[in-house]
């Protein structure tokens, strides 16, 4: 199923592919990153385990049709990302997700192992992977994009990154203070799925 984003936002720029409709809510989250930067993006669900032609297409095909940074999320044995990047020279930023008992531990291992010359660049697990991963894409289309620059600029201004810590979620999805800080209670923050 293509979700093309409304048509008179901005140019679509960003890519962003899931397995499954039941991976939405995580892969959402980069699109809402995106937004507030002003970066137009399409969020599709393509697979390579269930619809390996459709996804090959659609990576192919990406660049012609103006993306420059594909976003893949998948969880379980997550080939998806890989597949991108086989089928398309755009960067690929691959977030693994945790949607199998084995909590994203398997999908962060099939997302990051890639071979040499097939790079995958394999964010965190979950909403954490899926938020940066829409930053990171932000900053690659900075790097042509002087109006874009100036937006994160202005966004960072004054604030240390991870300045959002109070809404920050951990890899499973749940709210929780970020790595490294501690809660307004002077506690540390939850462990994450893969056992921080
Ligand atoms: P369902 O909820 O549809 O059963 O999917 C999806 O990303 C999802 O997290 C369960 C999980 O299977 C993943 N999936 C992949 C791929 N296709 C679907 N990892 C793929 O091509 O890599």
């Amino acid at each position: 199923m293509t979700e093309k984003r409304p048509g008179r936002g901005p140019r679509i720029e960003v890519g962003v592919v899931m397995g499954s409709e039941s991976d939405r809510p995580t892969m959402e989250e980069a699109v809402r990153v995106l937004d507030e930067f002003g970066v137009g993006s399409e969020l599709v669900v393509r697979s390579a385990h269930r619809a390996p032609d459709a996804a090959a297409s659609w990576a192919r095909s990406a660049r012609e049709r103006g993306l420059r940074v594909i976003i893949a999320g998948a969880g379980g044995a997550a080939h998806l990302a890989g597949a991108m990047a086989a089928h398309s020279r755009l960067p690929v930023l691959g977030v693994p997700l945790a949607s199998s008992p084995l909590g994203g531990f398997d999908a962060l291992l099939s997302t990051v192992q890639m071979p040499p010359g097939v790079p995958v660049g394999t964010l965190a697990v979950g909403s954490w992977g899926a938020r940066n991963a829409a930053h990171l894409a932000v900053r690659i289309l900075a790097l042509s994009d002087p109006s874009l620059m100036r937006r994160i600029e202005a966004r960072a201004g004054g604030a240390a990154p991870g300045a959002d810590a109070g809404r920050s979620r951990d890899s499973r999805g749940e709210r929780g203070a970020a790595p490294g800080r501690r809660g307004a209670a002077g506690k540390r923050p939850p462990r994450t799925a893969l056992g921080e």
